[in-house]
């Protein structure tokens, strides 16, 4: 039996998926992503069109259910969240014009959402959607990729585009027709497709807009990922192939990086569970583990795909988001001692005692100033008149973690992954030579994918691909705005090979909260954050840094500051000197 039977089966078995019966089909191609699941069972939640998840009173009870298993009786956390993204490879345009080979993820859905900067993951009302129209080769949410008109490219809207739904996703006329086949009073569960939803949506797809939208369609940074802490994640990858490299039947998988207590079957490492191999999907599954800034990177010679391109961001939410409004934080925190995954109190829930070397979430000690602070509403923060860029007026303050003293508050945030390229490790793989991997050297420093100037170019950087067609090539900015009086939440994260990187922010400290998905907290309750003016990662490490500009006195609308590299040799494109790894950072 192949790899990918072995994967096929156990993706049926393990996930219990709602279209449980698969038709006899040759194609191979997949979505999932259900309405419900034992762990989210309530519909009116999870199908929510607008993303907002049920607010935290206290954590998830469960009984034992008839089927053997527990089920949730009350205050359902979390819900489901579904995104789909392809395998195979793509080009980027580097800061000195030099485009650049990859091999590369890119968006299956959400696809309006990533050309806008934002997480492509979307809940399943808006994910379990058809697209109204055929699609055509190229990234449709670039509608004019085959002009490379400097000013057709110039006056390219976004706007047009607004699908966010899973490419490929059709009704299964297989199970539709032979479910009415059935003889007349057939029992809905002895139906040849017995759970087929309403419209006959069980994730079926056509493989052929995968391939139209999937190929040479490649990001970086990979599609960017975002859920809630209490979610189901139903992530799907469609290895489309390599079209540079014909010879290659290269397999790629998702590693969620620093995940904890991962299932090994989900954990992408091929050795280990199952890689997806060219024609294939599979749909990785994950109950969103704690709060923090993580990222994710095929694992198939990881030193090869992961210079080449394969590398995303991921963060998770923390559920002190979803506390009422009011509410302190310290209690909410309290709360959540009652629920084992994330528990901290090894004595009682009442008198907690830090001594779990699991505990995530310590409680904080009482440093008398901020143990009050409750869950608020942010206000106007723009102390100079006008509110627009004070997006966030009259919305619920966001965390980083689940602090229970509001110190990781902050106002708008950004994934800012540092990565390098090596033009010559990515010309020899676009070009069938031998790669030398002792001699990897990056010559371009990236932040979400772009070199300065590029950083601060705002929406989707396109680059023309081997198929005559610009498409978009790295949809994420790392142009920093933060609104007069607030504060801003930099997820960074290394993803690099070959080296180290420093970022340095001058005029604004950095004030460092959580490194690695973890609050900088003692066992005891002490707060560990820091101020610092630099910051120094490898790849494979991430750090939640807060730039503070609440201080209004001190920072005032058209200021700009720079967060930039001290490594001098970093601050260039490849030969070109005045770039690399820098981008700005604007007080508006
Ligand atoms: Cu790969």
């Amino acid at each position: 039996m192949s790899r990918k039977s072995v994967g096929k089966i156990l993706f049926a078995s393990v996930l219990m998926i709602s279209g449980a019966a698969l038709p006899a089909t040759a194609q191979s191609f997949r979505v999932q992503c259900p309405t419900s699941t034992i762990t989210h069972p309530d519909t009116t939640i999870t199908q929510m069109v607008n993303s907002s998840e049920p607010a935290y009173t206290g954590p998830t009870t469960f009984s034992l259910g008839s089927g053997g298993y527990v089920v949730p009786s009350g205050n359902v956390n979390g819900a489901i969240k579904c995104q789909q993204i392809s395998g195979g490879d793509g080009y980027s345009t580097m800061a000195n014009g030099t485009q650049t080979f990859m091999f590369s993820f890119g968006p299956l859905s959400g696809l309006a959402d990533i050309a806008a900067g934002l997480p492509g993951t979307q809940v399943p009302a808006i994910f379990n959607t058809v697209y109204g129209a055929t699609f055509m080769p190229g990234d449709p949410a670039n509608s004019d990729g085959w002009s490379t008109d400097p000013t057709v490219v110039a006056s390219r809207s976004l706007s047009g585009f607004t699908f966010n739904g899973a490419v490929g996703l059709t009704p299964d006329s297989d199970c539709i027709a032979a479910n009415a086949a059935a003889p007349a009073g057939t029992a809905a569960s002895q139906l040849p497709c017995p759970n087929l939803p309403t419209g006959g949506l069980d994730g079926h797809v056509d493989p052929r807009q995968i391939m139209d939208i999937g190929v040479m369609n490649g990001n970086i940074p990979a599609p960017l990922m975002a859920i809630d802490e209490d979610d189901e994640f139903f992530l799907t990858l469609s290895n489309v192939g390599m079209i540079m490299r014909p010879d290659l039947f290269e397999q790629h998988t998702v590693h969620f990086h620093g995940y904890p207590n991962a299932s090994s079957f989900y954990d992408g490492v091929p050795d280990a569970s199952v890689a997806i191999n060219i024609g294939g999907s599979f749909t990785y599954y994950y109950l969103a583990p704690d709060a923090g800034t993580y990222f994710w990177h095929c694992h198939i010679t990881p030193p090869e795909h992961l210079q080449m391109g394969m590398v995303g961001q991921i963060y998770v939410r923390p559920r002190q988001n979803r506390t009422p409004l009011g509410t302190t934080l310290y209690a909410s925190l309290q709360k959540q001692q009652g629920d084992l995954r994330t528990a901290c109190a090894t004595v009682s829930v009442a008198a907690p005692v830090s001594s779990d070397i699991l505990c995530t979430n310590p409680l904080p000690a009482d440093n008398g100033i901020l143990l009050g602070q409750t869950s608020a509403t942010v206000a106007q923060l723009d102390t100079l008149g006008s509110s627009s860029n004070n997006p966030d007026n009259g919305q619920q303050l966001k965390y980083a973690y689940n602090d229970g003293d509001g110190l990781t508050a902050y106002n708008v945030e950004y994934p800012i992954q540092i990565h390098g390229f090596d033009p010559n490790f990515h010309f020899v793989g676009m070009t069938f030579n031998p790669e030398a991997f002792a001699e990897m050297k990056d010559k371009f420093f990236l932040l979400n994918g772009r070199s300065y100037p590029d950083t601060i170019t705002p929406g989707p950087l396109t680059t023309e691909s081997s198929d005559g067609r610009s498409h978009f090539s790295q949809p994420l900015p790392s142009i920093i705005n933060i609104p007069a009086g607030g504060k801003a939440l930099l997820r960074i994260s290394d993803l690099s090979v070959t080296e180290y990187s420093t970022l340095a922010s001058l005029g604004i400290p950095m004030h460092v909260i959580g490194y690695n998905a973890k609050l900088l907290r003692d066992q005891e309750g002490n707060n560990m954050d820091y101020y610092s003016n630099s910051i120094t990662l490898g790849g494979g490490e991430s750090l939640d840094v807060i730039l503070d500009a609440s201080n209004t006195s001190v920072y005032q609308k058209v200021q700009i500051f720079y967060l930039y590299t001290p490594q001098l040799d970093h601050l260039s494109n490849d030969q070109e000197n005045f770039g690399g790894l820098m981008t700005e950072i604007h007080i508006n």
